[in-house]
This record gives structure tokens, sequence and C-alpha cells, in this order.
């Protein structure tokens, strides 16, 4: 499960010189670096109408240097739900994009790392708050329940990788993260889940 990893790496502290594949940073070759955590990490089909925001550290294209965060160009956006492409919001698709004026960006963990410990970095923070209007003309909107919606036919439980594309100083970026179903009635869910849940960083 991969909540339970950055607990495993906390306890295990040279590990943290190992970069894990599930920590994110997969990109196409050339590109830059970058590590997503999205949140909340659980998507519930009752629950669709709610905000997803992904976390984002950039790294040059050797992993070496740590990047601006804040110079990442308006306009992130879910490029892909379990490998299915989506289009960019560029005006002509509908696509799922970043609720711009909901951006910060803040230190609240490492993301590379996969870890809830500011490391000194600012991580993009990329909400996408609107649900989807199907206006290719309005970029920032699509939320969790379009994501969702990509996902009805999923069974419970099951994981499913979202991407992550954008761009900075002219250089293309992608990461994934995944995210677990939840497509059963609230009332069947493990307490324990339903905390886990709540616990969630913003
Ligand atoms: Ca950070
Ligand atoms: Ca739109």
């Amino acid at each position: 499960m991969p909540r339970s990893k950055g607990a495993v790496l906390a306890l295990t502290g040279a590990a943290l010189l190992f970069v894990p594949a599930w920590a994110g940073g997969r990109q196409s070759e050339g590109a830059l670096q970058a590590s997503c955590s999205i949140r909340p990490r659980l998507l519930d089909v009752r629950r669709a109408a709610q905000a997803l925001v992904v976390r984002i550290e950039l790294f040059s294209s050797d992993g070496l240097t740590a990047l601006p965060s804040e110079q990442v160009e308006p306009g992130v956006w879910i490029s892909s739900v379990t490998g299915v492409p989506l289009p960019p919001p560029d005006g002509r698709s509908e696509g799922i994009g970043e609720s711009l004026a909901a951006r910060s960006y803040e230190d609240l963990m490492d993301v590379r790392g996969g870890i809830r410990v500011p490391n000194g970095l600012p991580e993009l923070v990329a909400r996408f708050v609107e649900p989807s209007d199907g206006d290719p003309a309005t970029k920032d909107d699509g939320n969790a329940g379009d994501v969702l919606a990509m996902l009805m036919g999923m069974p419970d439980g099951e994981s499913a990788e979202v991407c992550i594309t954008g761009r900075l100083n002219g250089s293309s970026f992608q990461c994934c993260d995944s995210i677990t179903v939840r497509n059963r009635g609230l009332r069947d869910l493990p307490r324990g889940i339903l905390l886990l849940e709540g616990s969630d960083l913003p």
C-alpha cells in the first residue's frame, strides 16, 4: 500500500539515498525530472466532487539539480489516467487543467523521497478544483470527479496511475503517482481507512 511507504522509509534512514520507482520521477528522455505526490490517496466514487491536489518537485534532466517550482508555467494538467492519455487543455480540447488561482508553493514534504518531511525545496502545489464544464475555452477546470469518471469500472481497492505534465523554462516534465479507487458503500469501509484518508496533507 502506498500509504505505508513513507513510514517504512522513515524507519530505515539509509533507504533515503535510494529513490524507488514508486516515488515518481518517471519522465521522457531529455525532459526534466519530476516527482509527484497526489492527494487524496483514496478516491471514492460516492464523493466524486472533490479537489485533487498534486505536489511536485522538479529537477534537472540528470536529476542532480533542484529547480525552482515557482517558475513552472501556468497550466499544469493531468496527462493520463491508467495509461489512457488525456489532451492538454489548450483551448481546443477539454482536458483536466489546474485551477491556477488555487496554485501555491509550499515545502511540506520531500516528494522525491516520498516522505512527509520538509526538505528545503518548495513544492509546486497544483490544485484541480473545478469540475469540468465541457467547454474547451475554459482551461483551468477538471477535478477528482473527472478522474473518477475514467475509473468507474475498476474493482474496489484497485490502484490507478495518474500522470501530470507541465513545462518549466521551455522544457517539459511529467510525473506519476497512484491513487486507490473506492467504489463500495462508506458503511463497508474499515474505520482505519477513513481515518487515514482524513489525515492527508492538503
Ligand atoms: Ca519539499
Ligand atoms: Ca473547460
